[in-house]
């Protein structure tokens, strides 16, 4: 059975697929989708999604995309470390925030994330005021339901889950991006475990963004 991953890791969706499959041990080869040579529009790439978008796992012929996804499906090849837990409510607790990150949080932290860092990377130009004021007013809602929830649980789900590489993943970018993080000590505690996980630096040295032109 042979298992690959095609992603570009500095890119939170694409961190997140690496960085779980990191953290669980698995066999994997890595296959870099370099967006900023516009790897993912190549054909063989729609072949595997038509999105043409990163991340996909591909295994003997099959491809599954979509992040989280690819997170639940990996998580049950090793059952045993109880990432997606078996039982039917802490199994919908793990979804229900894997929705909500989908949603809500990878969307507010990704206007701030386009605006304020890789719209310039991709000579896209300075960020848009407006843009930027949006983002921070989506990004505040959420920070602030996460950050509640947080108070007295070590991950979000109690024990470390899917759920925590999926939200944490767009952290990764928190500094270029200002996250506005000042009054969200959870969510900074939190996020201060999740990158201690040797994955996570694991999986930062498979690749950082280019500097800007
Ligand atoms: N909901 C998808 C989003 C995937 C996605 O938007 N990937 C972006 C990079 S973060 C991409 O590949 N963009 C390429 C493009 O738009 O051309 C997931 O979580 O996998």
């Amino acid at each position: 059975m042979s298992l690959r991953i095609h992603a570009f890791p500095p890119s939170p969706r694409g961190f997140k697929a690496l960085s779980f499959a990191n953290h669980i041990g698995i066999d994997f080869e890595f296959v870099l989708v370099d967006l900023t040579k516009g790897a993912q529009r190549t054909p063989e790439f729609a072949k595997l999604n038509l999105n043409q978008r990163m991340p996909v796992l591909e295994e003997d012929g099959w491809s599954l995309w979509e992040s989280n996804a690819i997170l639940q499906y990996l998580a049950t090849k090793k059952p045993e470390l109880g990432l997606l837990p078996k039982d039917e409510r802490g199994r919908a607790d793990v979804s229900r925030w894997m929705f909500w990150e989908s949603a809500h949080w990878d969307q507010a932290c990704a206007m701030l994330i386009w605006e304020r860092f890789v719209k310039g990377l991709f000579g896209g130009g300075p960020a848009d005021p407006a843009e930027v004021e949006k983002g921070l007013a989506n990004f505040h809602r959420a920070a602030k339901v996460l950050d509640q929830h947080l108070k007295g649980r070590d991950f979000v789900c109690g024990a470390l889950t899917c759920a925590d590489f999926a939200l944490g993943s767009p952290m990764i970018l928190a500094e270029p991006a200002g996250f506005p993080l000042e009054d969200y000590a959870e969510i900074r505690r939190w996020y201060g475990r999740l990158a201690a996980l040797p994955a996570w630096s694991k999986t930062q040295a498979m690749g950082q963004m280019p500097a800007a032109a």
